[in-house]
Parts: C-alpha cells; structure tokens; sequence
C-alpha cells in the first residue's frame, strides 16, 4: 500500500467567515488560503468550521444540547444545509487553486455517542488520500446514539482523523497568531505562547481565552485539550494565523514555530 499519512490543516470558521455577519464567506482569504494550501506535498486533508453559517442556526435551536423538542428537527437540518453551503464555497477555492477536492459528508460517516465519535468508516478517506484527491471535512451535526443529536466540531474532527490515520502533522489555521495567555483581542497584554505541552498546560488553562464570540463547541482551550492527548501519541500540531498571508504556506511546507505548538515534551 501506497504510504498515505496525512497532513490534516484544519480552516477556522473565523478566517473564512465573518463572524459578525450571518452567512458571510471571506472569499478573497479562502482564495488566497486554496493557493496556500496548494503548496503542500504531502496528501493532504482540509477540515473547515461552522464560523457565520453553522453557529448562530446551532445554538438558535440548541442543538449542542442534545434532542428535547419537536422544532430542533428542523433546526438540525438547517444547521447541517448551512454547513453544506459553507463547505461549496471551500471545496470550489480549493478546486480553483488546482487541488482535486472532495467532500466527505461527517455526520454520514462517524458514529457519535454523548458528542464524542465512537467510530467513522475511514476506508473511502484512506482511498481518495492513496488516490491523491484531498478529502474535505467540516464541523457537521450528527445523529448522536444516547442524546439524540448534537455537533461535531471540526476540532473533533480533527483530533479523530490525525489518531486513526496516524496524520503526519495537524496545522489548525486560526484569525490570531496562536493561544495566548488572555484574549488579544480584549487585552493588550496578552501574551502569545509558542508551546504548549502537557505539563505546561495544567497552569495555563487557568489564564485560559475568552473568546468574544461564543462558538457552540468552545473557543481557544478546548482546541488545546483537544490537541493534547494527540501531541502524546506522537502528532504534533501548531496553531497558526492563517489570516496573516503566507503562514499557511510555510506551515504546509514544514516550518515549525510560526504559532502556537502543541508538542509533547
Ligand atoms: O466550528 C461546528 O464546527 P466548528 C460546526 O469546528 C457547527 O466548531 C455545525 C456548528
């Protein structure tokens, strides 16, 4: 078999969305990160976040929450539609940029139970990687097995694909230049932090990011928490400021210390 570790880049729904506004695709930087991302060597898996288009319908009808009333059915649809749309505008950038894109429809392959994936057929990933086409996978909803329903983070995601399919490196593309010690976006001295490993992390969580607008699945820390466990089985990942032109393309090309690393040392 043809060796197919994965390098797995994750778009944050804040590059690529405005948050702000409702359905609004940052088209210019999709365009600008699909070139980007084309300089990669190695096959490659793109995974993409809810931003302007999955959240605000989630969290209107509580999805997150699990199954509780008649009216989220509709709401699981819409969310899930949004993030259809979003997920068009991604593949058709990375298309245009010369990658051979296809989407891979989550909440159709993981097995969900108490919002964790239990389990994902992987075999059409694993062939499309061999085959040199690059799968597309975003933050979806999902029939979840004991609450009924509830969001797959792109994060989870993510952390799922790098543990199972043994990825070379994650690279998570985020509108700031990693994790810092306070919300830099808030406070002027918040400082960025260029490792993160699992000692580390026990004091810093406390200092932990607010992030100004709330994400259904959580903000800066939770990514960290859930890079960690990954970081001890051997796959290091950094966040990176994917709004910033040209970090993504010397993270794909293997420069490490652009952002954030979630090492294990
Ligand atoms: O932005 C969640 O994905 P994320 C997507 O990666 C939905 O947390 C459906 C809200």
């Amino acid at each position: 078999m043809i060796q197919t570790k994965p390098l797995i880049v994750k778009l944050g729904g804040s590059v690529i969305t405005d948050k702000q506004r409702r359905f609004s695709v940052r088209r210019e930087t999709l365009r600008r990160i699909a070139r980007e991302l084309a300089a990669a060597k190695e096959p490659l898996i793109v995974v993409h976040g809810g931003g302007s288009f999955g959240h605000p319908i989630a969290s209107k009808y509580g999805i997150a929450k699990g199954y509780a009333y008649k009216r989220q059915l509709m709401g699981f649809s819409l969310t899930h539609r949004a993030m259809e749309e979003l997920n068009r505008y991604v593949v058709d950038a990375l298309k245009e940029a010369g990658i051979p894109a296809m989407t891979i429809q989550p909440s159709a392959c993981a097995v969900v139970r108490n919002g964790r994936i239990i389990s994902m057929e992987l075999a059409p990933i694993r062939k499309l990687l061999e085959l040199g086409i690059t799968p597309v996978l975003y933050g979806d909803v999902a029939p979840d097995l004991s609450r009924g329903m509830s969001i797959l983070s792109g994060d989870q995601l993510v952390m799922y694909l790098a543990r199972e399919l043994g990825a070379s490196r994650v690279i998570l593309g985020v509108d700031v230049d990693g994790f810092y010690t306070a919300d830099p976006k808030s406070h002027k001295d918040a400082k960025l932090v260029r490792e993160v490993t699992p000692e580390s992390w026990r004091d810093l969580a406390k200092s932990a990011n607010n992030s100004k607008v709330k994400d259904t699945t959580g903000g800066m820390s939770k990514k960290i928490e859930e890079l960690l466990p990954l970081a001890e089985l051997g796959v290091e990942a950094e966040i990176v400021n994917a709004a910033r032109p040209g970090i993504l393309r010397r993270a794909v090309l293997g420069e490490r210390g652009l952002g954030t690393r979630i090492i294990a040392r």
